[in-house]
């Protein structure tokens, strides 16, 4: 069983520690002083590294991780989110079917699903993820092969056919969260505003005062 609740609420920051963006600083790091900073919802994101080196550093993360009582997600694989009983997978359009992953994963796991258009959106809500990712908001370098930007009338669009809990994403700053939840997010999900951060805590708390 997870050693942490799931009982995150899914709105807020959304921290992604993405392996890509560490190269100056361990990953441990960013969650221990993001989570002494605030930070209760967490995924792992690593789209080179092999499965075992994902293994390992993921079985890190989840440990720190429920030892401070925040949620971990695994971005894409469910094999892995499974190994390492994480709270919860982040799948992607070309990853497992939602509703394959739900078999697999059981009914208490989170969900969370990548969308970029109304189409996508419909057929997750269809597919009973518990939450969406909608993006790219803005221009990010995080994600290379990224989709059109959707900018906030995308987001408005989105928000006037659901209730699930969308976070946006992609080159999110935190003096950018008020026109986001104007726009209806819920939440952000963040990376390098907070992985390349200067200060990991000082950018953590900027965008925990944005939704306050
Ligand atoms: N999907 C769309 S944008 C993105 C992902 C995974 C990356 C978000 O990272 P950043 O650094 O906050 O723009
Ligand atoms: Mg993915």
């Amino acid at each position: 069983m997870p050693t942490s609740p799931i009982r995150t609420p899914l709105r807020g920051l959304y921290l992604i520690l993405d392996q890509s963006l560490s190269s100056t600083r361990l990953l441990a790091d960013v969650l221990k002083q993001a989570g002494e900073a605030g930070v209760q919802l967490i995924q792992y994101r690593d789209k080179h590294g092999s499965l075992n080196e994902m293994y390992q550093q993921a079985m890190v993360l989840r440990d720190l991780a429920g030892k401070m009582g925040m949620t971990f997600i695994v971005n894409d694989r469910c094999d892995l989110a499974k190994s390492v009983e994480a709270d919860g997978v982040h799948l992607g359009q070309s990853d497992l079917p939602l509703d394959a992953a739900r078999e697999l994963m059981g009914s208490d796991c989170l969900i969370g699903i990548s969308t970029h258009q109304e189409e996508e959106v419909k057929i997750a809500i269809e597919g009973g993820a518990d939450y969406l990712g909608f993006g790219p908001i803005y221009g990010t370098t995080t994600k290379k092969d990224h989709e059109p930007l959707v900018g906030l009338e995308g987001l408005q669009r989105v928000r006037s056919f659901t209730t699930l809990p969308i976070f946006a994403i992609g080159g999110i700053t935190s003096q950018v969260v008020p026109d986001l939840i104007a726009s209806g997010a819920d939440g952000v999900a963040v990376a390098s505003a907070i992985v390349k951060a200067t200060d990991v805590e000082s950018a953590v708390q900027s965008f925990i005062a944005a939704f306050e």
